[in-house]
């Protein structure tokens, strides 16, 4: 019975380290903290491709820039610092204006717009990153943007000298534009930025509104839907090319799955957490025509300033996306 206990120790260590050799335990780096929808999407996602590779390959997620921060998080992934990461694709606009997209106000406003803007813009996003050899896995959209603000707003006017969050160079310029003053801040220290009065005011969805407690330090939220971002995954390219070709497949479709679900958990928090940001005292309302009609010219300035920026390239997008 010893003997047999033996035989079976030694046989369970030789299969536990057969397992090991080809295990790959992977990194995977984002700027958005756990509680926020598109960090449970990942968190799903990583756990189908565990579960569609037996476990062959783990991925653990670093959430809220706690590995990286989020300016730096492509460049990590280009390095090889992690094997995969998530990325605000507007925030890469300052390296090629064509990442501004999604962020360009008033462009598209809906789930369906932004759906067809994301199909119009993906090759040339893609072949982008390629140029980095960053392969795209998914992206998901944030709910429509809305202007939280410690003062009512009735016209552009009345955002005249505010402190503004910025989180890209778009948001930077609006804030320009509006005569605000822009300050680049990132979704973790958002309560901070308020509660030192670096910032003011912001334009963010709902879902980061909640994530960072906006109630504590402002009173009114705006329902403008500027336009609807997104978060995009991506992979290492070498990582990716190292891996056998039934791998990359479940990955794919591992991928294809994160993006249906993430968009449909966009859509349904969208109001959830408008009702979320009330219930903690906040007033949510409707801009008025004004600051409707004023915000819009601006997003009819700055569509036409993206497409100097982009040129060609800029155009095929709009072409396709209003095709
Ligand atoms: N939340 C992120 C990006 C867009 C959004 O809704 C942020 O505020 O940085």
């Amino acid at each position: 019975m010893k003997r047999l206990t033996t035989f079976v120790a030694a046989m369970t260590l030789t299969l536990a380290t057969g397992t090991a050799g080809a295990q790959q335990s992977w990194n995977m780096a984002t700027p958005y903290p756990d509680a926020t929808f598109h960090t449970q999407n990942i968190m799903e996602f990583v756990n189908d491709i565990e579960a569609a590779t037996d476990g062959e390959i783990q991925v653990q997620v670093h959430s809220a820039g706690s590995l990286i921060s989020h300016p730096e998080i492509k460049r990590g992934v280009r390095t090889r610092q992690v094997e995969m990461g998530e990325i605000f694709i507007s925030l890469l606009g300052n390296e090629d204006r064509v990442f501004a997209v999604d962020s360009v106000p008033f462009l598209a406003t809906s789930y369906e717009e932004a759906e067809a803007l994301w199909e119009a813009s993906r090759p040339k996003i893609e072949s982008l990153l390629a140029e980095d050899r960053i392969k795209l896995l998914y992206a998901v959209a944030w709910p429509a943007q809305g202007l939280y603000t410690n003062r009512e707003i009735e016209s552009i006017a009345d955002l005249e000298g505010l402190s503004f969050r910025a989180y890209n160079a778009t948001t930077s310029r609006l804030a320009e534009l509006l005569d605000m003053e822009g300050t680049q801040v990132e979704v973790p220290e958002i309560p901070q930025a308020f509660s030192t009065g670096i910032i003011n005011a912001m334009v963010t969805s709902p879902t980061t509104g909640v994530n960072s407690q906006a109630w504590d330090f402002v009173d009114y939220f705006y329902d403008i839907q500027a336009w609807i971002p997104k978060n995009m995954v991506v992979i290492n390219q070498q990582v990716w090319d190292q891996l056998d070709e039934d791998t990359q497949e479940a990955i794919l479709a591992a991928a294809r799955e994160a993006e249906e679900r993430g968009w449909a958990m966009s859509r349904d928090e969208a109001e959830a957490q408008k009702a979320e940001l009330e219930a903690n005292g906040m007033q949510v309302l409707e801009p008025s025509e004004t600051l409707t009609r004023e915000l819009n010219e601006i997003g009819e300035r700055m569509t036409r300033e993206w497409l100097e920026e982009t040129g060609d390239d800029g155009q095929a997008i709009i072409d396709a996306y209003r095709d």
